[in-house]
């Protein structure tokens, strides 16, 4: 990578992120109701094993949104016009942002920010390869806080690009203040694209949750992987089960390592048991209704003004406006 690019990745964010990394693992798993944050999942690895999620046939997320980017990016860009500075929330591989960018015009920068600090310097450096003339400012950073974007960032017509529904990994309330903080780091009046999953058949969500191919499992299990590896966990992660689950009172698919037996695990020193059949919480993903996502919006601030759909309806494109 080019130190243009890497001297805006802050490296002391490693220690910090190591300590929430912990602290959360240490409070997770004493619960009674054990549970572990998803954004963990995303070391360079666990980042590979989504896009490798995004390729099974099951997952009609990624390609469904493409879809849709790709019919209407055109109309987007008219309605972000010229002159813009996108900001990508957890931008991953930035294999969608192509599509954007070749319909907008005079574009000033574009922002990826993303808590997998590897993985998004490889995704910064290989954009910024295919686009020469673009400014790229890559930030590592966790959106579960509010973010300070560098000073290098131009403020004027900052727009918001959260795409792949990964505002659905945010219960309600995580939701509307992540939109709040976004609003914040925008500014007032700013535009911000978002994808948006939709309700759906069951059967359709829970498989596209659990792949025949295993890989949204070793996906779930990276969390176990990654807690030895940089915590000095002893997890063996052959004893714990990937399920995933509806629930239909939450509206979400929710996924779950369950214990194949009773067991003890260490993780620095502290001792945690499982029963048999004994589960911790990893993730949710919030499915929602066109109607729902709008109250969400609008509680947050923020009013709809376009939506964008496939054909079957499953996945939708947000564009919101900041009122706040
Ligand atoms: N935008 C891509 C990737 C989605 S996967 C797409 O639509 O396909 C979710 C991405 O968000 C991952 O790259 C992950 O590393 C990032 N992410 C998850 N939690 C995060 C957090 N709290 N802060 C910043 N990035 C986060
Ligand atoms: C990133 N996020 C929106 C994905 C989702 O669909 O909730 C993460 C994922 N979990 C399992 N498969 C994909």
């Amino acid at each position: 990578m080019s130190e243009a690019l890497a001297e805006n990745l802050d490296i002391s964010k490693d220690s910090e992120m190591k300590e929430d990394f912990l602290q959360d693992v240490l409070k997770g798993l004493s619960a009674a109701e054990k549970r572990l944050s998803s954004r963990f999942f995303y070391d360079t690895y666990g980042s590979k094993l989504f896009e490798k999620i995004t390729q099974v046939s099951t997952y009609y997320p990624t390609r469904t949104e493409i879809d849709i980017l790709e019919t209407y990016a055109e109309d987007m860009a008219a309605l972000i016009g010229p002159g813009a500075t996108l900001i990508e929330f957890g931008s991953g591989s930035s294999r969608k942002t192509p599509i954007l960018l070749h319909a907008l015009e005079s574009l000033q920068a574009y922002v990826p920010i993303d808590i997998a600090g590897d993985y998004l310097q490889e995704s910064a450096s290989s954009l910024a390869a295919d686009f020469k003339n673009l400014n790229v400012i890559p930030v590592h950073g966790d959106f579960t806080s509010p973010i300070e974007l560098p000073k290098k960032v131009p403020l004027e017509n900052r727009v918001g690009f959260f795409p792949g529904s990964t505002i659905g990994n945010f219960d309600r309330a995580g939701a509307e203040q992540f939109l709040r903080n976004a609003g914040q780091t925008l500014g007032s009046n700013a535009l911000m694209l978002i994808g948006i999953d939709l309700q759906k058949d069951i059967s359709t969500l829970l498989h596209a949750y659990d792949d025949p191919e295993g890989v949204t499992a070793a996906f779930n299990k990276n969390i176990l992987k990654r807690i030895n590896k940089e915590l000095g966990g002893t997890f063996d992660l052959s004893k714990f089960a990937h399920e995933s689950r509806y629930n239909m009172s939450e509206g979400r698919v929710e996924m779950h390592l369950v214990s194949t037996e009773a067991q003890s695990v260490k993780v620095q020193g502290q001792v945690f048991h499982f029963e048999k059949d004994e589960n911790i919480h990893t993730e949710n993903s919030y499915k929602y209704t066109l109607k729902g996502f709008k109250a969400l919006a609008e509680k947050a601030c923020w009013s709809v003004e376009k939506v964008w759909l496939d054909e079957c309806q499953l996945f939708s494109m947000h564009a919101i406006r900041f009122k706040g």
